[in-house]
């Protein structure tokens, strides 16, 4: 079983989001998504419309999601990759060279994003 694990925020879920998560499921047969923490988030910078618990339901309601795991540190990514066995770590463009080290443990795939729709653009629009 060919093993993927990507990592986000994944508040106001949108196709963008979707697109991504089932691109990262074509790498392989099991998709593990690592969902950053409300506290994690704050570290980030980002205050979350929904909490961990809503973002975590809304994942594992969607056909490509195979399991959620908690994203509670920038450092767990090496660790996840050999606690789970992971073949394939995949993260949208935007992250582009940034996790490039851990080519070491496994197969590191950026994939574009979906240009037009960010989070961030749905709350600005929404406030018109
Ligand atoms: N994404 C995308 N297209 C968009 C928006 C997001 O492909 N229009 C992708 C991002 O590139 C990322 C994933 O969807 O791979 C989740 O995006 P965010 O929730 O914004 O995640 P981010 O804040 O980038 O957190 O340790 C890594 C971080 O947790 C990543």
């Amino acid at each position: 079983m060919r093993k993927v694990i990507t990592y986000g925020t994944f508040d106001l879920l949108h196709y963008g989001h979707i697109n991504l998560l089932k691109r990262a499921k074509e790498q392989g047969d099991y998709l593990i998504v690592a969902l950053s923490t409300d506290e994690f988030n704050r570290g980030k910078g980002k205050e979350c419309y929904f909490s961990y618990e809503e973002r975590r339901k809304l994942l594992e309601a969607i056909r490509y999601v195979d399991l959620v795991i908690p994203e509670t540190c920038w450092e767990q990514k090496i660790s996840d990759v050999q606690e789970f066995k992971v073949d394939v770590f995949v993260m949208g463009d935007d992250w582009q060279g940034k996790f490039d080290f851990l080519q070491d443990l496994c197969q590191v795939v950026y994939l574009p994003r979906t240009p037009e729709i960010s989070t961030t653009q749905i709350k600005k629009d929404l406030e018109k």
